[in-house]
Protein backbone atom coordinates (compact mmCIF):
# COMPACT_ATOMS: atom_id res chain seq x y z
CA UNK A 1 0.00 0.00 0.00
CA UNK A 2 2.79 1.97 0.32
CA UNK A 3 2.21 5.67 -1.77
CA UNK A 4 5.52 5.45 -4.17
CA UNK A 5 4.34 8.86 -5.06
CA UNK A 6 5.01 10.64 -1.63
CA UNK A 7 7.71 8.34 -0.87
CA UNK A 8 10.18 9.25 -3.94
CA UNK A 9 9.14 12.60 -3.61
CA UNK A 10 10.39 12.85 0.21
CA UNK A 11 13.00 10.69 -0.48
CA UNK A 12 14.69 12.97 -2.62
CA UNK A 13 14.14 15.88 -1.17
CA UNK A 14 14.52 15.14 2.48
CA UNK A 15 17.51 12.52 3.24
CA UNK A 16 17.35 12.83 6.77
CA UNK A 17 13.64 11.97 6.87
CA UNK A 18 14.40 8.91 4.74
CA UNK A 19 17.06 7.83 6.01
CA UNK A 20 16.15 7.99 9.60
CA UNK A 21 12.93 5.84 8.89
CA UNK A 22 15.30 3.65 7.35
CA UNK A 23 17.08 2.64 10.47
CA UNK A 24 13.55 2.60 12.11
CA UNK A 25 12.26 0.10 9.77
CA UNK A 26 15.66 -1.66 10.06
CA UNK A 27 15.04 -1.74 14.05
CA UNK A 28 11.18 -2.79 13.73
CA UNK A 29 11.43 -4.85 11.23
CA UNK A 30 7.77 -4.24 9.72
CA UNK A 31 6.16 -6.14 6.91
CA UNK A 32 5.26 -2.84 4.98
CA UNK A 33 5.57 0.76 5.37
CA UNK A 34 3.01 2.90 4.66
CA UNK A 35 3.48 6.87 3.88
CA UNK A 36 0.10 8.58 5.23
CA UNK A 37 -0.96 11.07 2.87
CA UNK A 38 -3.91 12.47 4.99
CA UNK A 39 -6.13 12.33 1.99
CA UNK A 40 -10.34 11.58 2.13
CA UNK A 41 -9.42 8.36 0.50
CA UNK A 42 -6.56 7.18 2.93
CA UNK A 43 -8.48 8.13 5.72
CA UNK A 44 -11.85 5.45 4.43
CA UNK A 45 -9.27 2.75 3.70
CA UNK A 46 -8.21 2.97 6.87
CA UNK A 47 -11.34 3.15 8.82
CA UNK A 48 -12.06 0.16 7.08
CA UNK A 49 -9.22 -1.25 7.98
CA UNK A 50 -9.78 -1.34 11.52
CA UNK A 51 -13.41 -2.21 11.52
CA UNK A 52 -11.62 -4.85 9.68
CA UNK A 53 -9.28 -5.68 12.68
CA UNK A 54 -12.28 -5.04 15.28
CA UNK A 55 -9.79 -1.97 16.70
CA UNK A 56 -12.64 0.17 16.08
CA UNK A 57 -16.27 -0.39 15.95
CA UNK A 58 -18.73 1.44 13.40
CA UNK A 59 -21.57 3.18 15.28
CA UNK A 60 -24.86 3.97 14.17
CA UNK A 61 -24.67 5.52 10.48
CA UNK A 62 -27.97 7.30 11.12
CA UNK A 63 -27.45 8.54 14.69
CA UNK A 64 -23.92 8.72 14.62
CA UNK A 65 -22.41 9.42 10.78
CA UNK A 66 -18.80 8.89 10.66
CA UNK A 67 -18.18 8.25 14.40
CA UNK A 68 -16.25 4.88 15.59
CA UNK A 69 -15.78 3.34 19.24
CA UNK A 70 -12.58 2.07 20.50
CA UNK A 71 -12.34 -0.36 23.59
CA UNK A 72 -8.87 0.33 24.76
CA UNK A 73 -6.98 -2.59 26.94
CA UNK A 74 -8.09 -2.11 30.28
CA UNK A 75 -4.90 -1.77 31.54
CA UNK A 76 -4.76 1.22 29.33
CA UNK A 77 -7.24 4.02 29.98
CA UNK A 78 -5.00 6.57 30.75
CA UNK A 79 -1.71 8.75 30.93
CA UNK A 80 0.93 6.71 32.85
CA UNK A 81 2.90 9.39 34.82
CA UNK A 82 5.02 6.96 36.42
CA UNK A 83 6.27 5.41 32.96
CA UNK A 84 7.16 8.56 31.46
CA UNK A 85 10.70 9.74 31.40
CA UNK A 86 12.66 13.15 30.39
CA UNK A 87 16.36 11.70 28.76
CA UNK A 88 19.09 14.21 29.43
CA UNK A 89 22.29 13.45 29.82
CA UNK A 90 22.44 15.78 32.88
CA UNK A 91 20.10 14.63 35.33
CA UNK A 92 19.62 17.96 36.79
CA UNK A 93 18.38 18.99 33.64
CA UNK A 94 14.83 17.23 34.07
CA UNK A 95 14.39 17.98 37.94
CA UNK A 96 13.31 16.63 40.92
CA UNK A 97 9.51 16.58 39.22
CA UNK A 98 9.98 14.36 36.67
CA UNK A 99 10.94 11.26 36.44
CA UNK A 100 14.59 10.99 34.51
CA UNK A 101 16.79 8.03 32.87
CA UNK A 102 20.03 8.61 31.15
CA UNK A 103 19.59 8.74 27.65
CA UNK A 104 21.87 5.70 26.78
CA UNK A 105 19.99 3.50 28.68
CA UNK A 106 16.90 4.60 27.39
CA UNK A 107 17.79 3.84 23.71
CA UNK A 108 19.62 0.63 24.63
CA UNK A 109 16.22 -0.58 26.77
CA UNK A 110 14.13 0.85 24.32
CA UNK A 111 15.83 -0.64 21.36
CA UNK A 112 15.09 -4.27 22.88
CA UNK A 113 11.63 -3.74 23.10
CA UNK A 114 11.41 -2.10 19.51
CA UNK A 115 13.92 -4.92 18.01
CA UNK A 116 11.27 -6.83 15.33
CA UNK A 117 8.64 -5.22 17.22
CA UNK A 118 6.59 -4.50 14.44
CA UNK A 119 7.77 -7.88 12.25
CA UNK A 120 3.93 -9.25 10.76
CA UNK A 121 3.00 -5.83 11.01
CA UNK A 122 2.90 -2.70 9.10
CA UNK A 123 4.37 0.61 10.01
CA UNK A 124 2.18 3.88 9.37
CA UNK A 125 4.61 6.92 8.43
CA UNK A 126 2.63 9.87 9.63
CA UNK A 127 3.92 13.57 8.95
CA UNK A 128 1.73 16.46 10.90
CA UNK A 129 1.94 20.35 11.61
CA UNK A 130 1.41 21.37 15.02
CA UNK A 131 0.43 24.91 14.41
CA UNK A 132 -1.65 26.73 11.68
CA UNK A 133 0.01 26.33 8.16
CA UNK A 134 2.56 28.86 7.36
CA UNK A 135 2.75 30.34 10.79
CA UNK A 136 5.98 31.30 12.30
CA UNK A 137 4.83 28.72 15.30
CA UNK A 138 4.37 25.65 12.86
CA UNK A 139 6.97 22.74 14.35
CA UNK A 140 7.04 19.19 12.43
CA UNK A 141 6.78 15.96 13.70
CA UNK A 142 6.67 12.65 12.04
CA UNK A 143 5.48 9.76 14.29
CA UNK A 144 5.82 6.42 13.15
CA UNK A 145 3.38 4.01 14.92
CA UNK A 146 2.11 0.56 13.99
CA UNK A 147 -1.76 1.07 15.73
CA UNK A 148 -4.07 2.35 13.07
CA UNK A 149 -6.11 3.92 15.84
CA UNK A 150 -3.03 6.19 16.59
CA UNK A 151 -3.01 7.38 12.78
CA UNK A 152 -6.82 7.70 12.93
CA UNK A 153 -6.51 10.00 16.31
CA UNK A 154 -4.07 12.04 14.81
CA UNK A 155 -5.63 12.65 11.63
CA UNK A 156 -8.41 14.35 13.27
CA UNK A 157 -5.56 16.15 16.27
CA UNK A 158 -3.28 17.14 13.99
CA UNK A 159 -3.01 18.81 10.34
CA UNK A 160 -1.78 15.51 9.10
CA UNK A 161 -0.01 14.41 5.90
CA UNK A 162 1.35 15.60 2.36
CA UNK A 163 0.93 19.35 3.58
CA UNK A 164 3.64 18.46 6.45
CA UNK A 165 5.71 16.97 3.99
CA UNK A 166 5.07 20.04 2.12
CA UNK A 167 6.08 22.37 5.19
CA UNK A 168 9.13 20.28 6.19
CA UNK A 169 10.73 20.43 2.66
CA UNK A 170 14.41 19.38 3.04
CA UNK A 171 15.13 20.30 6.76
CA UNK A 172 16.27 18.54 9.22
CA UNK A 173 14.48 20.27 11.98
CA UNK A 174 11.54 17.79 12.74
CA UNK A 175 10.22 15.71 16.03
CA UNK A 176 11.10 12.21 15.69
CA UNK A 177 8.29 9.90 17.40
CA UNK A 178 8.45 6.27 17.58
CA UNK A 179 5.47 4.04 19.03
CA UNK A 180 4.45 0.61 19.24
CA UNK A 181 1.86 -0.80 21.25
CA UNK A 182 3.64 -3.65 21.44
CA UNK A 183 1.70 -6.52 23.46
CA UNK A 184 0.60 -3.65 25.57
CA UNK A 185 1.73 -5.07 28.76
CA UNK A 186 2.49 -2.51 31.40
CA UNK A 187 5.85 -3.71 32.16
CA UNK A 188 6.81 -3.01 28.55
CA UNK A 189 5.62 0.44 28.96
CA UNK A 190 7.55 3.41 28.43
CA UNK A 191 7.11 6.95 27.18
CA UNK A 192 10.84 8.64 26.95
CA UNK A 193 11.67 12.15 25.85
CA UNK A 194 15.24 12.95 24.31
CA UNK A 195 15.26 16.64 23.95
CA UNK A 196 18.64 17.36 23.04
CA UNK A 197 17.78 14.81 19.36
CA UNK A 198 13.90 16.48 19.56
CA UNK A 199 12.61 12.81 20.17
CA UNK A 200 10.17 10.77 21.52
CA UNK A 201 9.86 7.00 22.23
CA UNK A 202 6.83 5.36 23.66
CA UNK A 203 6.58 1.71 24.42
CA UNK A 204 3.81 -0.68 25.41
CA UNK A 205 0.34 2.06 25.35
CA UNK A 206 -2.00 2.99 22.88
CA UNK A 207 -3.72 5.65 24.91
CA UNK A 208 -4.52 8.89 24.34
CA UNK A 209 -1.25 11.26 26.18
CA UNK A 210 1.03 8.13 25.64
CA UNK A 211 0.63 7.32 22.14
CA UNK A 212 -0.49 10.86 20.08
CA UNK A 213 3.53 11.76 20.49
CA UNK A 214 2.15 15.16 18.72
CA UNK A 215 0.20 16.21 21.78
CA UNK A 216 1.71 15.87 25.92
CA UNK A 217 4.75 14.52 24.74
CA UNK A 218 5.88 16.95 21.33
CA UNK A 219 3.39 19.85 21.68
CA UNK A 220 4.13 20.43 25.59
CA UNK A 221 7.07 18.70 26.72
CA UNK A 222 9.70 18.48 24.16
CA UNK A 223 8.15 22.21 23.15
CA UNK A 224 8.59 23.64 26.20
CA UNK A 225 12.32 23.01 26.31
CA UNK A 226 12.55 24.31 22.97
CA UNK A 227 10.24 27.08 24.15
CA UNK A 228 12.91 27.70 27.00
CA UNK A 229 15.46 27.63 24.25
CA UNK A 230 13.96 29.70 22.29
CA UNK A 231 12.05 32.40 24.31
CA UNK A 232 8.94 31.18 24.02
CA UNK A 233 6.17 29.48 25.85
CA UNK A 234 4.45 25.74 25.57
CA UNK A 235 1.69 25.93 27.95
CA UNK A 236 -1.61 23.07 28.96
CA UNK A 237 -3.77 26.23 28.12
CA UNK A 238 -7.31 26.13 26.51
CA UNK A 239 -7.48 29.78 24.41
CA UNK A 240 -11.03 31.55 24.14
CA UNK A 241 -12.11 34.48 22.32
CA UNK A 242 -15.15 36.48 24.86
CA UNK A 243 -16.94 38.94 22.61
CA UNK A 244 -19.36 41.50 24.60
CA UNK A 245 -22.20 42.02 22.62
CA UNK A 246 -20.53 45.73 21.41
CA UNK A 247 -18.75 42.99 19.17
CA UNK A 248 -15.77 43.33 21.00
CA UNK A 249 -13.10 40.88 21.24
CA UNK A 250 -10.47 39.87 24.07
CA UNK A 251 -8.35 36.66 24.10
CA UNK A 252 -8.29 34.81 26.76
CA UNK A 253 -5.36 31.79 27.66
CA UNK A 254 -6.15 29.24 30.78
CA UNK A 255 -4.33 26.64 32.54
CA UNK A 256 -6.06 23.90 34.20
CA UNK A 257 -4.99 20.42 35.19
CA UNK A 258 -5.87 17.25 33.55
CA UNK A 259 -9.86 17.20 33.79
CA UNK A 260 -10.42 20.60 35.15
CA UNK A 261 -12.37 22.40 32.50
CA UNK A 262 -10.28 23.65 30.09
CA UNK A 263 -12.39 21.70 27.02
CA UNK A 264 -15.59 23.02 28.62
CA UNK A 265 -14.37 26.54 29.29
CA UNK A 266 -13.21 27.13 25.69
CA UNK A 267 -16.63 26.64 24.20
CA UNK A 268 -18.74 27.80 26.79
CA UNK A 269 -22.46 28.30 26.32
CA UNK A 270 -23.39 31.86 28.48
CA UNK A 271 -26.53 31.69 29.98
CA UNK A 272 -29.76 33.52 28.78
CA UNK A 273 -28.91 36.29 31.06
CA UNK A 274 -25.66 36.74 28.92
CA UNK A 275 -27.52 37.81 25.58
CA UNK A 276 -25.77 39.11 22.99
CA UNK A 277 -22.24 37.58 25.18
CA UNK A 278 -20.49 34.76 23.12
CA UNK A 279 -17.08 32.17 23.01
CA UNK A 280 -15.38 31.55 20.61
CA UNK A 281 -12.68 28.08 20.89
CA UNK A 282 -9.05 28.94 19.62
CA UNK A 283 -7.89 25.62 21.88
CA UNK A 284 -8.70 23.56 23.80
CA UNK A 285 -5.80 22.03 25.90
CA UNK A 286 -2.51 24.01 24.30
CA UNK A 287 -1.20 26.87 24.00
CA UNK A 288 2.20 27.85 22.16
CA UNK A 289 2.36 31.74 23.03
CA UNK A 290 5.31 34.42 22.16
CA UNK A 291 6.27 37.94 22.44
CA UNK A 292 4.97 40.09 19.11
CA UNK A 293 6.82 42.44 17.37
CA UNK A 294 4.04 44.85 18.96
CA UNK A 295 5.33 43.62 22.62
CA UNK A 296 2.06 41.71 23.64
CA UNK A 297 1.63 37.60 24.00
CA UNK A 298 0.36 35.97 21.16
CA UNK A 299 -1.15 32.34 21.26
CA UNK A 300 -1.69 29.86 18.51
CA UNK A 301 -3.48 26.47 19.33
CA UNK A 302 -1.00 23.84 17.90
CA UNK A 303 -3.87 21.07 17.18
CA UNK A 304 -6.47 20.76 15.11
CA UNK A 305 -9.05 18.67 16.87
CA UNK A 306 -10.02 17.55 20.56
CA UNK A 307 -9.34 14.57 22.57
CA UNK A 308 -12.01 15.39 25.48
CA UNK A 309 -13.57 14.07 28.54
CA UNK A 310 -16.73 12.17 27.96
CA UNK A 311 -18.31 12.06 31.11
CA UNK A 312 -20.08 15.07 32.26
CA UNK A 313 -20.31 16.16 28.71
CA UNK A 314 -24.51 16.79 28.42
CA UNK A 315 -26.55 19.04 26.98
CA UNK A 316 -26.55 21.38 29.55
CA UNK A 317 -23.09 21.48 30.54
CA UNK A 318 -21.40 22.12 26.92
CA UNK A 319 -23.74 22.26 24.18
CA UNK A 320 -21.05 23.08 21.99
CA UNK A 321 -19.63 19.42 22.47
CA UNK A 322 -22.65 17.30 22.05
CA UNK A 323 -22.92 18.77 18.84
CA UNK A 324 -19.34 18.38 17.61
CA UNK A 325 -19.63 14.50 18.67
CA UNK A 326 -22.57 14.13 16.19
CA UNK A 327 -20.41 12.84 13.63
CA UNK A 328 -16.58 11.73 12.59
CA UNK A 329 -15.80 11.29 15.52
CA UNK A 330 -13.81 8.22 17.73
CA UNK A 331 -15.30 7.31 21.02
CA UNK A 332 -12.51 5.39 23.59
CA UNK A 333 -14.07 3.31 26.32
CA UNK A 334 -17.54 5.28 26.67
CA UNK A 335 -20.50 2.51 27.05
CA UNK A 336 -22.70 1.48 23.75
CA UNK A 337 -26.68 1.22 23.32
CA UNK A 338 -28.03 -1.64 21.66
CA UNK A 339 -28.97 0.33 18.75
CA UNK A 340 -25.00 1.33 18.51
CA UNK A 341 -25.40 4.62 19.65
CA UNK A 342 -22.84 5.90 22.78
CA UNK A 343 -23.50 6.68 26.19
CA UNK A 344 -21.93 8.03 29.79
CA UNK A 345 -22.02 9.28 32.69
CA UNK A 346 -23.89 13.12 32.96
CA UNK A 347 -24.84 12.39 29.29
CA UNK A 348 -27.88 13.68 30.82
CA UNK A 349 -30.06 11.47 29.48
CA UNK A 350 -31.15 8.49 30.96
CA UNK A 351 -29.61 4.81 30.23
CA UNK A 352 -31.22 2.88 27.82
CA UNK A 353 -31.87 -0.94 28.74
CA UNK A 354 -29.27 -3.67 27.24
CA UNK A 355 -26.24 -1.35 27.33
CA UNK A 356 -22.53 -2.57 27.17
CA UNK A 357 -20.11 -0.95 29.50
CA UNK A 358 -16.55 0.39 28.16
CA UNK A 359 -15.85 -2.90 28.67
CA UNK A 360 -18.40 -5.25 26.17
CA UNK A 361 -20.19 -6.40 29.19
CA UNK A 362 -23.83 -6.11 29.68
CA UNK A 363 -24.53 -3.17 32.36
CA UNK A 364 -27.36 -2.07 34.22
CA UNK A 365 -28.17 0.68 36.20
CA UNK A 366 -28.19 -0.84 39.50
CA UNK A 367 -24.27 -1.21 39.15
CA UNK A 368 -22.07 -0.26 41.66
CA UNK A 369 -19.48 0.29 38.43
CA UNK A 370 -19.82 3.35 36.00
CA UNK A 371 -20.60 2.28 32.08
CA UNK A 372 -18.14 4.32 30.63
CA UNK A 373 -14.76 4.79 32.25
CA UNK A 374 -14.02 8.34 34.36
CA UNK A 375 -11.49 9.22 31.54
CA UNK A 376 -13.22 8.11 28.29
CA UNK A 377 -13.23 10.40 25.61
CA UNK A 378 -13.99 11.74 22.41
CA UNK A 379 -11.98 12.60 19.44
CA UNK A 380 -13.52 15.18 17.06
CA UNK A 381 -11.79 17.50 14.40
CA UNK A 382 -12.24 21.31 15.75
CA UNK A 383 -14.07 21.97 12.52
CA UNK A 384 -17.04 20.18 14.46
CA UNK A 385 -17.45 22.90 16.81
CA UNK A 386 -20.45 25.44 16.34
CA UNK A 387 -17.94 28.10 18.30
CA UNK A 388 -15.00 27.50 16.20
CA UNK A 389 -12.67 30.95 16.67
CA UNK A 390 -12.23 32.29 12.70
CA UNK A 391 -8.94 33.23 13.68
CA UNK A 392 -7.90 29.60 14.54
CA UNK A 393 -5.88 29.25 11.64
CA UNK A 394 -4.54 32.80 11.82
CA UNK A 395 -0.44 32.19 11.22
CA UNK A 396 0.32 34.73 14.05
CA UNK A 397 -1.99 33.51 16.42
CA UNK A 398 -4.02 35.75 18.65
CA UNK A 399 -2.92 38.65 21.17
CA UNK A 400 -3.55 37.06 25.30
CA UNK A 401 -5.37 39.79 27.47
CA UNK A 402 -5.28 37.86 30.39
CA UNK A 403 -3.62 34.54 31.75
CA UNK A 404 -5.82 32.38 34.44
CA UNK A 405 -4.57 29.59 36.28
CA UNK A 406 -7.53 27.51 38.17
CA UNK A 407 -7.18 24.32 39.87
CA UNK A 408 -9.95 22.14 41.07
CA UNK A 409 -10.06 22.75 44.87
CA UNK A 410 -12.63 21.76 47.29
CA UNK A 411 -11.12 24.68 49.66
CA UNK A 412 -9.31 27.62 50.15
CA UNK A 413 -8.68 28.83 46.79
CA UNK A 414 -11.73 31.14 46.04
CA UNK A 415 -13.90 31.69 42.93
CA UNK A 416 -11.56 34.26 41.35
CA UNK A 417 -8.78 36.23 42.59
CA UNK A 418 -6.26 38.70 40.39
CA UNK A 419 -2.55 38.96 41.08
CA UNK A 420 -0.89 42.27 42.23
CA UNK A 421 1.58 41.93 39.24
CA UNK A 422 3.31 39.53 36.23
CA UNK A 423 5.53 38.12 39.74
CA UNK A 424 2.61 37.46 41.74
CA UNK A 425 0.35 36.06 38.82
CA UNK A 426 4.02 33.51 38.32
CA UNK A 427 3.78 32.90 42.13
CA UNK A 428 0.02 31.97 41.16
CA UNK A 429 0.59 29.30 38.81
CA UNK A 430 3.36 28.33 40.12
CA UNK A 431 1.66 27.15 43.75
CA UNK A 432 -0.85 25.51 41.79
CA UNK A 433 -2.85 23.13 43.33
CA UNK A 434 -5.03 20.74 41.86
CA UNK A 435 -6.81 17.14 43.21
CA UNK A 436 -6.12 14.76 40.78
CA UNK A 437 -8.44 13.08 38.46
CA UNK A 438 -8.77 9.99 36.53
CA UNK A 439 -6.84 11.58 33.32
CA UNK A 440 -3.70 10.07 35.11
CA UNK A 441 -3.44 6.36 36.90
CA UNK A 442 -3.35 6.49 40.33
CA UNK A 443 -5.31 7.71 43.18
CA UNK A 444 -8.09 10.39 42.09
CA UNK A 445 -9.02 13.08 44.60
CA UNK A 446 -5.55 14.09 46.40
CA UNK A 447 -4.49 17.64 46.26
CA UNK A 448 -0.75 17.60 44.85
CA UNK A 449 1.04 20.81 43.28
CA UNK A 450 0.18 21.08 39.84
CA UNK A 451 2.22 24.21 38.62
CA UNK A 452 1.05 25.92 35.81
CA UNK A 453 -1.10 22.96 35.18
CA UNK A 454 2.55 21.53 33.88
CA UNK A 455 4.08 19.30 36.44
CA UNK A 456 2.98 16.25 34.03
CA UNK A 457 4.19 18.11 31.07
CA UNK A 458 7.53 20.45 31.20
CA UNK A 459 10.05 18.91 29.63
CA UNK A 460 13.23 20.48 32.47
CA UNK A 461 13.78 21.57 35.43
CA UNK A 462 10.44 23.17 37.23
CA UNK A 463 12.78 26.07 38.82
CA UNK A 464 13.92 26.74 35.63
CA UNK A 465 10.66 26.87 34.36
CA UNK A 466 9.60 29.42 36.78
CA UNK A 467 12.62 31.55 36.13
CA UNK A 468 11.64 31.17 32.37
CA UNK A 469 8.42 32.33 33.17
CA UNK A 470 9.22 35.71 35.51
CA UNK A 471 11.63 36.82 32.39
CA UNK A 472 9.14 37.11 29.92
CA UNK A 473 8.18 40.22 31.98
CA UNK A 474 10.97 41.83 30.51
CA UNK A 475 9.97 40.87 26.82
CA UNK A 476 6.81 41.91 27.32
CA UNK A 477 6.02 45.57 26.82
CA UNK A 478 2.23 44.78 27.34
CA UNK A 479 2.00 41.80 29.71
CA UNK A 480 -1.16 40.17 30.47
CA UNK A 481 -2.79 40.51 33.47
CA UNK A 482 -2.67 37.40 35.36
CA UNK A 483 -5.75 35.73 37.11
CA UNK A 484 -6.43 32.66 39.51
CA UNK A 485 -9.48 30.68 39.52
CA UNK A 486 -11.86 27.76 40.94
CA UNK A 487 -15.02 26.44 40.06
CA UNK A 488 -14.91 23.61 41.88
CA UNK A 489 -15.14 24.53 46.23
CA UNK A 490 -17.26 22.58 48.29
CA UNK A 491 -19.76 22.76 51.09
CA UNK A 492 -20.09 21.05 54.08
CA UNK A 493 -22.41 18.41 52.71
CA UNK A 494 -19.64 18.16 49.52
CA UNK A 495 -21.66 20.04 47.18
CA UNK A 496 -20.41 22.51 44.50
CA UNK A 497 -21.01 26.19 45.95
CA UNK A 498 -20.53 27.96 42.10
CA UNK A 499 -23.09 26.34 39.53
CA UNK A 500 -20.15 26.21 37.08
CA UNK A 501 -20.03 25.61 32.91
CA UNK A 502 -21.71 28.33 31.49
CA UNK A 503 -22.26 30.67 34.09
CA UNK A 504 -18.53 30.80 34.45
CA UNK A 505 -18.75 33.99 32.03
CA UNK A 506 -19.55 35.83 34.26
CA UNK A 507 -15.91 35.21 35.95
CA UNK A 508 -14.71 35.73 32.61
CA UNK A 509 -16.93 39.04 32.02
CA UNK A 510 -14.99 40.16 35.35
CA UNK A 511 -11.44 39.57 34.06
CA UNK A 512 -11.97 41.66 31.07
CA UNK A 513 -13.28 44.47 32.87
CA UNK A 514 -10.00 44.59 35.04
CA UNK A 515 -7.82 44.17 31.85
CA UNK A 516 -9.74 47.32 30.02
CA UNK A 517 -10.31 49.11 33.72
CA UNK A 518 -13.57 48.85 33.98
CA UNK A 519 -14.62 46.50 37.18
CA UNK A 520 -14.20 47.60 40.90
CA UNK A 521 -11.92 45.33 43.21
CA UNK A 522 -10.11 45.57 46.35
CA UNK A 523 -6.80 43.95 47.96
CA UNK A 524 -7.12 41.00 49.96
CA UNK A 525 -4.13 39.09 51.88
CA UNK A 526 -3.51 36.91 49.17
CA UNK A 527 -4.66 38.83 45.36
CA UNK A 528 -7.25 41.25 44.65
CA UNK A 529 -10.87 40.35 44.94
CA UNK A 530 -13.78 41.52 43.03
CA UNK A 531 -15.85 44.77 44.35
CA UNK A 532 -19.05 43.98 46.25
CA UNK A 533 -21.47 44.29 42.94
CA UNK A 534 -18.92 44.29 40.28
CA UNK A 535 -19.32 40.86 39.41
CA UNK A 536 -22.62 40.35 37.26
CA UNK A 537 -25.14 38.49 38.61
CA UNK A 538 -28.19 38.78 36.83
CA UNK A 539 -30.25 35.88 36.65
CA UNK A 540 -28.03 33.39 38.41
CA UNK A 541 -29.11 30.79 40.64
CA UNK A 542 -26.95 31.02 43.82
CA UNK A 543 -27.45 31.73 47.51
CA UNK A 544 -25.62 35.31 49.00
CA UNK A 545 -24.12 32.73 51.24
CA UNK A 546 -23.08 30.08 48.99
CA UNK A 547 -21.61 33.18 46.75
CA UNK A 548 -19.68 34.44 50.37
CA UNK A 549 -18.43 31.08 50.59
CA UNK A 550 -17.27 30.42 47.12
CA UNK A 551 -15.33 33.97 47.55
CA UNK A 552 -13.81 33.49 51.14
CA UNK A 553 -10.50 33.88 51.79
CA UNK A 554 -9.65 31.92 54.93
CA UNK A 555 -6.28 33.16 56.71
CA UNK A 556 -6.26 29.47 58.29
CA UNK A 557 -6.30 27.61 55.37
CA UNK A 558 -4.04 29.90 53.57
CA UNK A 559 -1.32 29.23 56.64
CA UNK A 560 -1.71 25.46 55.60
CA UNK A 561 -1.72 26.43 52.06
CA UNK A 562 1.60 28.07 52.11
CA UNK A 563 3.68 25.75 54.38
CA UNK A 564 2.53 23.55 51.21
CA UNK A 565 3.83 25.57 49.06
CA UNK A 566 6.99 26.07 50.46
CA UNK A 567 7.33 22.21 50.90
CA UNK A 568 7.20 22.11 47.03
CA UNK A 569 9.86 24.94 46.85
CA UNK A 570 11.86 22.95 48.83
CA UNK A 571 11.37 19.52 46.79
CA UNK A 572 12.03 21.45 43.92
CA UNK A 573 15.56 23.06 45.55
CA UNK A 574 17.58 25.82 44.70
CA UNK A 575 16.45 26.58 40.93
CA UNK A 576 13.25 27.78 42.36
CA UNK A 577 13.88 31.65 41.81
CA UNK A 578 14.37 33.90 44.83
CA UNK A 579 11.43 35.66 43.88
CA UNK A 580 8.85 33.27 44.48
CA UNK A 581 9.82 32.63 48.01
CA UNK A 582 9.91 36.50 48.32
CA UNK A 583 6.34 36.60 47.01
CA UNK A 584 5.50 34.11 49.52
CA UNK A 585 6.43 35.53 52.32
CA UNK A 586 4.96 38.59 51.61
CA UNK A 587 1.58 36.65 51.25
CA UNK A 588 2.52 35.46 54.99
CA UNK A 589 2.82 38.68 56.34
CA UNK A 590 0.00 40.37 54.94
CA UNK A 591 -1.92 36.80 56.20
CA UNK A 592 -0.82 37.40 59.53
CA UNK A 593 -1.66 41.66 59.52
CA UNK A 594 -5.62 40.04 58.98
P1 LIG B 1 -8.06 17.31 29.75
O1 LIG B 1 -8.56 17.00 28.39
O2 LIG B 1 -7.77 16.10 30.57
O3 LIG B 1 -6.88 18.24 29.75
O4 LIG B 1 -9.30 17.98 30.57
P2 LIG B 1 -9.99 19.43 30.54
O5 LIG B 1 -9.22 20.38 31.40
O6 LIG B 1 -10.24 19.86 29.15
O7 LIG B 1 -11.37 19.17 31.32
P3 LIG B 1 -12.88 19.08 30.77
O8 LIG B 1 -13.38 20.40 30.25
O9 LIG B 1 -12.98 17.93 29.86
O10 LIG B 1 -13.67 18.77 32.12
C1 LIG B 1 -13.36 17.68 32.94
C2 LIG B 1 -14.46 17.39 33.91
O11 LIG B 1 -14.73 18.54 34.73
C3 LIG B 1 -15.78 17.03 33.23
O12 LIG B 1 -16.35 15.91 33.86
C4 LIG B 1 -16.63 18.25 33.41
O13 LIG B 1 -17.99 17.94 33.48
C5 LIG B 1 -16.11 18.87 34.71
N1 LIG B 1 -16.24 20.36 34.69
C6 LIG B 1 -15.85 21.19 33.71
N2 LIG B 1 -16.16 22.48 33.99
C7 LIG B 1 -16.78 22.47 35.20
C8 LIG B 1 -17.34 23.50 36.04
O14 LIG B 1 -17.34 24.68 35.73
N3 LIG B 1 -17.86 23.07 37.24
C9 LIG B 1 -17.87 21.76 37.62
N4 LIG B 1 -18.39 21.46 38.80
N5 LIG B 1 -17.37 20.77 36.85
C10 LIG B 1 -16.82 21.11 35.65
C1 LIG C 1 -4.73 15.32 29.68
O1 LIG C 1 -4.61 14.33 30.42
O2 LIG C 1 -4.39 16.47 30.04
C2 LIG C 1 -5.34 15.16 28.35
C3 LIG C 1 -5.58 13.81 27.85
O3 LIG C 1 -5.59 16.15 27.67
S1 LIG C 1 -4.14 13.06 27.22
O4 LIG C 1 -4.09 13.30 25.78
O5 LIG C 1 -4.25 11.61 27.47
O6 LIG C 1 -2.97 13.63 27.84
MN1 LIG D 1 -4.99 18.08 28.77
Amino acid sequence: MTDMRVLRKTAATNHFLSEWVAQMVHLTKPDQVVWCDGSETERQRLFKQAVAARVLIPLNSATRPGCYLHRSNPNDVARSEDLTFICTPNRDDAGPTNNWMAPDEAYQRLRGWFDGSMRGRTMYVVPYILGPIDSPFARVGIELTDSVYVVLNMGIMTRMGTVALDALGSSDDFNRGLHSTLDCDPQRRLICHFPQDNAVWSAGSGYGGNALLSKKCFALRIASWLGRKEGWLAEHMLILGLQSPSGETSYIAAAFPSACGKTNLSMLTPPPSFRGWRVFTVGDDIAWMRVGPDGRLWAVNPEAGYFGVAPGTSAHSNPNAMKMVERDTIFTNVAMTPDRDVWWEGMGVEAPAGIFDWQGRPWRKDSDQPAAHPNSRFTTPMHNNPALSPRVDSPQGVPISAIVFGGRRASTAPLVLESFDWAHGVYLGATMGSETTAAATGKVGIVRRDPMAMLPFCGYNMGDYFAHWLGMQSRLKHPPKVFMVNWFRKDREGRFLWPGYGENIRVLKWIVDRVNGRAGAHDSAVGVMPAEGSLDLTGIDISNDSLKEAMAVKPQEWAVELDLQEEFFTKIGETVPAELDVQREALRAGLELD
